[in-house]
């Protein structure tokens, strides 16, 4: 994509990194708890049990749910997948793309990673229009570049899905991803992912961050 607010790439992850990240996140069980949960639950019961879940210290899976209540906005499930010895090898694959994108177009500052995250658009999934930047008050590392990469096949696995980068004056497609694929682009773009209206989508989207913008 010739663009300077996102740049695509045909093939970040080979198709078992792909298999390996979607496995890792079906067997991770905060997930699971969260589907099952929010489904079941009127959204009264959903929000109580989201502020027990908080009370008792499982302060992410409270706001897992109470995010969950939330469908007109964004109705998608998330899975972390912390950085390990088994996942080093896909972080380190993110982090090399991520340096070439940036060299590429912009040559921000990058300080770190933050926690990859895998996505389950369900039939029905999708993500309103936002920004990942300004989200929180770290004024340390601010968010800079964001990341989805494609770890299903948009071709046989889903159809719909499609993300939406706003450019300021036309909604850009993201168009021709196959699986491994990946698009970087600024985190201050607004975004939004189109609903899936057959099959799964599965992303692993990460944000990068470094010293504020001078
Ligand atoms: O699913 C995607 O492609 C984008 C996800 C996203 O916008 C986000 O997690 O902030």
């Amino acid at each position: 994509m010739e663009f300077t607010l996102a740049c695509t790439y045909e093939k970040m992850l080979p198709d078992e990194m792909c298999d390996r990240i979607i496995n890792a996140a079906e067997q991770g069980k905060q997930g699971v708890d969260m589907k099952s949960t929010v489904k079941e639950a009127t959204e009264k019961a959903t929000n109580e049990l989201g502020k027990i879940l908080k009370a008792q210290g499982k302060g992410e899976e409270g706001k897992l749910l109470q995010e969950g209540l939330n469908k007109d906005y964004r109705n998608v499930l998330k899975w972390d997948l912390p950085r390990c010895k088994e996942t080093e090898d896909i972080y380190q694959q993110v982090i090399h793309f991520m340096n070439l994108a940036n060299k590429d177009k912009w040559n921000y500052d990058i300080a770190g990673v933050e926690t990859l995250q895998v996505l389950r658009y369900p039939t029905g999934g999708h993500y309103e229009w936002h920004m990942d930047a300004g989200t929180d008050h770290d004024e340390v590392y601010q968010r800079k570049l964001s990341m989805t990469a494609y770890v299903n096949s948009p071709d046989t696995d889903y159809e719909g899905g499609e993300l939406l980068i706003n450019t300021g004056h036309i909604d850009l497609e993201v168009s021709g991803m196959k699986k491994g694929g990946a698009c970087f682009f600024t985190s201050f773009c607004l975004h939004k992912v189109k609903p899936v209206t057959k099959g799964v989508r599965w992303v692993l989207v990460a944000w990068f961050r470094g010293p504020p913008l001078r």
